[in-house]
């Protein structure tokens, strides 16, 4: 089946204050979220953003930060209920076609990066959609790639693999030489989000053929096909038969 057309649900989240709304309005080309610029948390449920670039229709659901003790326990698990209900409406609507992990670069690691990725990937998704990483907050580095060679170990050591990642600045309030990277940043996250979505074309079996930069592990895929993940840059072949990655069975 091919379904290139067709619009992508991208499922945006990470920690609060990670750049989600701003990396929202840098995919969308204009301030269509509000972003919180004390670090304040200002989404508190999910937003939905019809965007589209390249050609082709997305929506983008930004989604709180899960952390404890910021929210409170009740808060936390009023969050935690609303994430799953929005992930249980899509699936009942179509399907899921990307996770955007938001962290940003530079702070202490902490482990609601991981709760948060746990919870989403793992948890809610059964680890059968895409999932790709936003690294924010690298508008300081002389090549904001290194943000992903200086902390690809840690994320590996927490458990937290992903598919492809991009390396951005999601400031769009900078000037000079950090403009320029804000306009790299829409390209980088553009690039990443279509490869995996749009780029990820099926074949007449309804096997997927995605291009993927894959960090390395093994996935189990479809009806348990397992195909090896080494660092693979270039086409990989994926079992989908008739949607799976897209709808998950609780
Ligand atoms: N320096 C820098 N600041 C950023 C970057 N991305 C976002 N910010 C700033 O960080 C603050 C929080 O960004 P948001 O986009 O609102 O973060 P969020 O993840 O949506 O936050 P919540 O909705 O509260 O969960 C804002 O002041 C942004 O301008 C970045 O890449 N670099
Ligand atoms: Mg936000």
């Amino acid at each position: 089946m091919i379904d290139g057309m067709s619009t992508k649900n991208i499922v945006l989240f990470g920690e609060a204050g990670a750049g989600k709304s701003s990396v929202v309005n840098l995919m969308a080309g204009e301030e269509v979220a509000i972003t919180s610029p004390d670090m304040q948390r200002c989404t508190m449920t999910w937003t939905e953003y019809p965007i589209a670039f390249g050609g082709y229709e997305y929506k983008v659901f930004d989604t709180i930060g899960l952390e404890e003790p910021q929210l409170g326990i009740d808060g936390y698990l009023d969050g935690i209920a609303n994430a799953r209900n929005l992930i249980t409406e899509l699936n009942n609507e179509g399907g899921i076609d990307l996770l955007l992990f938001c962290v940003r670069a530079g702070g202490k690691f902490t482990a609601n990066v991981q709760k948060n990725y746990r919870l989403f990937y793992e948890e809610f998704c059964k680890k059968k959609v895409q999932i790709v990483l936003v690294l924010t907050g690298l508008e300081g580095e002389q090549n904001m790639e290194d943000g992903w060679i200086r902390n690809k170990d840690t994320f590996a050591k927490y458990g937290i693999l992903v598919d492809g990642h991009a390396c951005i600045t999601a400031a769009n309030k900078l000037d000079g030489r950090r403009q320029e990277l804000y306009q790299l940043s829409r390209q980088l996250v553009r690039n990443l989000v279509r490869e995996h979505t749009h780029d990820r074309v099926t074949d007449k079996r309804g096997a997927t053929v995605g291009r993927r930069a894959m960090v390395g592990r093994e996935a189990t895929v479809g009806r348990g096909a397992t195909v090896g993940r080494g660092a693979m840059v270039g086409s990989g072949v994926t079992d989908e038969r008739g949607g799976w990655f897209r709808r998950i069975c609780f």
